[in-house]
């Protein structure tokens, strides 16, 4: 249980240390975003637990992070059903391990655990990213 509910305040706190840091490994939309005002302070997180995303499915306006947490027992992965732009390895994504990526694009972006699901069915999760 190393994942408890966190209040609002540390996630502010963790995006300001992003961005402050500037580079950061695991977020690869930096580049895309110079047209796009970024959604400060704001991190919605999608729960990995065995095996399940939670929520399923989440809507965010463009410009902002999503946190990925793995919650569970088992190693998990992110993987977009099209294309390689963001997610997450297993070895990258073993429980108490997070990965963030912010969505710059609106559009539909579905993804899934090639260990739990498949791009259809299983452990899969859809992010809607509004304009
Ligand atoms: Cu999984």
């Amino acid at each position: 249980m190393r994942r408890l509910r966190r209040p609002l305040l540390s996630a502010v706190a963790l995006v300001s240390v992003l961005l402050t840091a500037g580079a950061c490994g695991d977020d690869d939309s930096a580049d895309e975003a110079s047209d796009v005002s970024l959604v400060e302070g704001v991190e919605v997180e999608v729960s990995a637990i065995d095996n399940t995303f939670r929520p399923e499915e989440i809507e965010i306006a463009a410009g902002t992070e999503v946190r990925w947490s793995n919650d569970g027992r088992n190693v998990h992965n992110v993987l977009p059903v099209e294309g390689e732009a963001w997610g997450v390895e297993v070895d990258d994504f073993e429980p108490g391990d997070e990965y963030r990526h912010r969505f710059t694009e609106p559009g539909t972006y579905p993804y899934y655990c090639s260990l739990h699901g498949t791009t259809t069915a299983g452990m899969i999760g859809t992010v809607v990213v509004t304009g």
